[in-house]
């Protein structure tokens, strides 16, 4: 009997190079009996970058969940720092479910008592304050930076939106009295280790973390709560473009 996991890691945008970035930095910190399955939509949005590409990125992110749940998966990570359709992924899902913000937050109060975040676009910056408040965090966070490039900019091979985000984390760390920092994109999954060791204080990346929070939770035989509201959706028929979902 193998003891072997497979935990699905979804980017929830279409962009097949961050797929690859978020899949290798989850590789990276994957226990020796843990696999990673990272996939993507076929079809979405090719980048989030506020509310109307999460509606559109949760459609995809629940597809997946279903697909992953055919193939073995026992957890599921959203590697978007939004945690667009987090709740309904867990309605879906028997296994885990952990979005990437929620995880680095976590681990964040863990190992300091505030955490600054960097993120992508200032209008990115209402969703990752919206998710402090619904997470129970707005207390420890101190404050939110955005490094003003497009989500893509980090795939884009020049290394300019990567330098920005070493400029934000150490103006962080210089300006808002925080322990630690954590990256706001799934984007920025590879950047933790080298920018943790220049600054000298914790830099997250969500993907790990959430990654490892999965696998904790599978070690204590835990999976996403059926009683009450996460209970697997009320049986109907869908229609249409849903109805692959069915
Ligand atoms: C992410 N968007 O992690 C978010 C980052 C952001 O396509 N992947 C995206 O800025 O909200």
């Amino acid at each position: 009997m193998s003891n072997r996991q497979l935990i699905q890691v979804i980017n929830p945008n279409t962009s097949l190079a961050m797929t690859e970035t978020i899949g290798r930095a989850a590789r990276a910190v994957a226990a020796a009996n843990t696999d990673i399955l990272a996939v993507c939509p076929v079809q979405g949005v090719p980048s989030i970058e506020g509310h109307f590409d999460e509606a559109i990125a949760a459609i995809g992110v629940l597809e997946q969940v279903k697909a992953g749940r055919e193939q073995g998966a026992r957890g599921h990570v959203i590697a978007c720092f939004g945690d667009p359709g987090l709740l309904a992924a867990r309605e879906l899902a028997s296994g885990p479910v952990v979005g990437i913000a929620e995880a680095a937050m976590h681990v964040a109060t863990l190992v300091a008592t505030r955490f600054s975040i960097v993120t992508t676009l200032p209008r990115t910056v209402v969703i990752a304050r919206h998710l402090l408040q619904q997470y129970g965090f707005v207390h420890h966070c101190a404050a939110i930076h955005a490094i003003d490039l497009p989500v893509l900019a980090l795939e884009d091979g020049s290394g300019v939106a990567q330098e920005k985000v070493r400029q934000r984390c150490i103006q962080a760390k210089c300006e808002d009295g925080s322990g630690a920092i954590v990256l706001g994109c799934g984007g920025m999954a590879d950047l933790a280790q080298e920018l943790t060791r220049e600054l000298g204080l914790p830099v997250i990346d969500g993907v790990g973390a959430a990654v490892k929070m999965v696998e904790s939770l599978l070690a204590l035989g835990l999976g996403t709560s059926k009683h009450g509201d996460l209970d697997y959706p009320v049986a109907k028929r869908l229609s249409g473009q849903f109805e692959r979902l069915n």
